[in-house]
């Protein structure tokens, strides 16, 4: 077994790049899907330059009303947001990088700033190509999507049975159910759920059946609900009932884990749309009363708020039913990512699940692992270094080791899954 002079800190570090590189990763939380989905799986450069990120930041430059924004079409805010964000003004938003980022890797000439010729590389691919080019790029193995089966678009692929491409898992996103039960509830009874408006009487027999019929269709790797910063459980609340009768009981007969993920304060803009979301602080209370009183379910948790980082690895610590994961949303920027990781690895050791791209449009999962892949390594290197101090030897497969499992292998593990 080769062991690693960890004095010499440039080798260290070439040999962690190495390993992160190499490692096959498995991104845990995307918004994307595979072709066979149809239109859902967005990609390509209009799409890149009109994600929500970069529209919030384009209309803070803009007096234009956001209603003559959105009535642009695609094409035409995405030249809005091009020459906004990359002509006007230097692209050093993190979200703007990213996208520099993503061309560059796609071979793509950045210094030209000739918009037509991105447009014009994207028109020359097929959607099944692409998908092949952007995992092959960042070394994906395999990404888990965000399933909602109350979103009319994508709900005709999983009934036709369409699922197509093995590298993209499913998670059952409960938000419409749990979040706007009112709504939710008419929809259900069009389904054949024999549910009410007060989710009372049969209401939670009719949705455990619902929840162990579309885990079992889409073969969901854990079921997820994103939760606003007040989230309270247990709670007298539809949300509540339908947590502790419904999603946990299910959690715990189908040995799927729950995925809270919470802290997001919704439109607090509404005219900027899907840009129009915020962050607040919530209570670690809730995660560690469900973790202490439901110890037979994991919980997969990211929380949206920095101020909550700390509290939630100390949370971790006392509960092994509970994986902390990502840099969430407005988490996802260098220097919040290399706080949290430093934080985690110090705090949890390895037992974590460092990032996830949460990838709107397939080509960001190039920029998310390049940029994050590259922050991880930094502060590996430093820990190896840091217990090299004392003498203590580690090997290349040591070190591949760890890697693989903070890129796939602890999400796998946590599953009770094999890939
Ligand atoms: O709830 C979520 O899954 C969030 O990640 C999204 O709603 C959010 O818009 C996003 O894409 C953040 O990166
Ligand atoms: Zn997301």
């Amino acid at each position: 077994m080769a062991f690693v002079d960890l004095r010499d800190r440039a080798s260290v570090s070439d040999m962690v790049g190495r390993a992160l590189a190499d490692a096959r990763i498995t991104d845990i939380h995307t918004h994307i899907y595979p072709p066979s989905f149809g239109s859902i799986l967005l990609w390509g450069m209009d799409e890149i330059l009109t994600f929500h990120y970069l529209v919030a930041e384009t209309m803070r430059w803009l007096d234009m009303p956001y209603d003559d924004f959105w009535k642009l079409s695609k094409h035409e805010q995405a030249d809005v947001v091009w020459k906004t964000l990359f002509i006007d003004h230097s692209p050093v938003s993190e979200a703007c990088r990213g996208v520099l980022t993503m061309l560059d890797a796609l071979g793509l000439d950045v210094s030209s700033r000739d918009i037509e010729s991105y447009r014009a590389y994207f028109a020359r691919k097929r959607a099944e190509e692409h998908v092949d080019d952007v995992f092959g790029l960042v070394n994906i193995d395999s990404v888990v999507m965000t399933n909602d089966p109350f979103d009319d678009l994508e709900r005709p692929s999983w009934l036709a049975g369409r699922q197509g491409d093995p590298r993209f898992h499913a998670a059952l996103r409960l938000d419409a159910m749990l979040n706007s039960w009112e709504t939710a509830a008419p929809v259900l009874r069009g389904w054949g759920y024999k549910v009410d408006d007060a989710a009372a009487g049969q209401s939670a027999s009719e949705v455990r059946r619902f929840l162990k019929e579309w885990i079992d269709r889409m073969d969901a790797f854990y079921m997820a609900v994103s939760l606003p910063p007040s989230f309270l459980f247990p709670e007298d609340s539809a949300r509540g009932r339908l947590i502790e009768e419904c999603v946990l009981p299910i959690a715990a007969e189908m040995n799927v884990p729950f995925a809270p993920m919470i802290g997001v304060k919704k439109q607090v803009n509404p005219g900027l749309m899907l840009a129009g979301d915020s962050v607040g602080k919530c209570s670690i209370d809730v995660i560690e009363y469900l973790c202490r009183n439901y110890p037979e379910i994991r919980f997969l948790v990211t929380i949206l708020s920095r101020e909550n980082q700390h509290e939630l690895c100390v949370a971790a610590r006392k509960f092994r039913n509970l994986m902390v994961f990502g840099c969430w949303w407005f988490l996802n920027s260098p220097s919040i990512i290399e706080e949290m990781t430093r934080m985690r690895l110090e705090l949890l050791g390895l037992s974590v699940i460092p990032q996830h791209s949460d990838a709107r449009v397939l080509d960001q999962v190039i920029y998310k692992w390049i940029h994050s892949r590259r922050i991880i390594g930094q502060v590996l290197t430093d820990k190896y270094c840091d217990i090299a101090e004392t003498g203590w030897l580690v090997s290349e497969d040591d070190i591949r080791r760890d890697v693989d499992g903070l890129l796939g292998g602890n999400f796998w593990r946590f599953l009770g899954r094999s890939k």
